[in-house]
């Protein structure tokens, strides 16, 4: 996947018209935005077509799928079915889980990105001290794309060492959650903003001043 500006738009705004609003604004800086359970469980599945009518935008459906393999392909095959390009796929729930994801995907000509770590305080507990095997699985699997936070660097940089240059890792946790937007693209690809860019007084100043941080 090609990430223009290696910025993800996170929209995890609840209502439509206000996300269409402020893809609206900064829609010139990005091609590629994240939407998950915010938006998708109140506007429905139909979210994802009617973004894409009205922009040119790839769409990473952050669902963390995270269930037995049966149900992971079902709950791929109908997001993929929706328009979305790409599906964010927990690695702590084993290889067969995330397979059956993978295959799904790649019937449908799509990707799946497999999340590794998260951003937040409570991952230290059950997730942190089992990413690397879960990046190191990913790879026996052959998949390209991976997840891993921007708040503990240290982290994304060993991730990044398990996975290898040739893979693909996207970044949440910048901005509000603490990361930094330059310090986390030594190691990740592209960067998910939420909140910094969502909910600022101007969405469009805000991308631009990410922008010009990394650049
Ligand atoms: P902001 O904190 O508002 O920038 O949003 C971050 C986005 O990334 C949200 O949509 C989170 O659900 C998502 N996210 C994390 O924050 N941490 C993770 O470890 C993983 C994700 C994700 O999979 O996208």
């Amino acid at each position: 996947m090609k990430v223009k500006n290696r910025i993800i738009l996170a929209m995890d705004l609840r209502d439509i018209n206000q996300a269409k609003t402020v893809i609206e604004q900064v829609s010139d800086y990005i091609n590629t935005i994240k939407i998950g359970y915010p938006l998708v469980l109140s506007q429905g599945l139909s979210c994802f077509s009617q973004i894409k009518q009205d922009f040119s935008l790839q769409i990473i459906a952050d669902f963390k799928v995270a269930d037995i393999p049966k149900t992971n392909q079902k709950i791929t095959q109908v997001t993929l079915d929706a328009g979305a390009d790409a599906i964010i796929v927990h690695g702590i729930v084993g290889d067969d889980s995330a397979r059956a994801c993978q295959q799904v995907a790649e019937q449908a000509g799509k990707e799946i990105f497999l999340l590794t770590e998260m951003s937040h305080p409570g991952s230290k507990l059950f997730i942190a001290p089992v990413s690397d095997e879960i990046a190191r699985m990913g790879i026996e699997l052959g998949i390209k794309n991976y997840v891993a936070p921007s708040t503990r660097l240290n982290r994304l940089e060993k991730i990044r060492e398990v996975v290898g240059k040739d893979s693909f890792i996207i970044s949440p946790g910048v901005g509000t959650q603490g990361g930094d937007p330059r310090e986390t693209l030594k190691f990740a690809d592209a960067i998910i903003v939420g909140r910094s860019i969502y909910a600022a007084p101007d969405p469009e100043e805000a991308i631009l001043e990410i922008l010009t941080s990394i650049n």
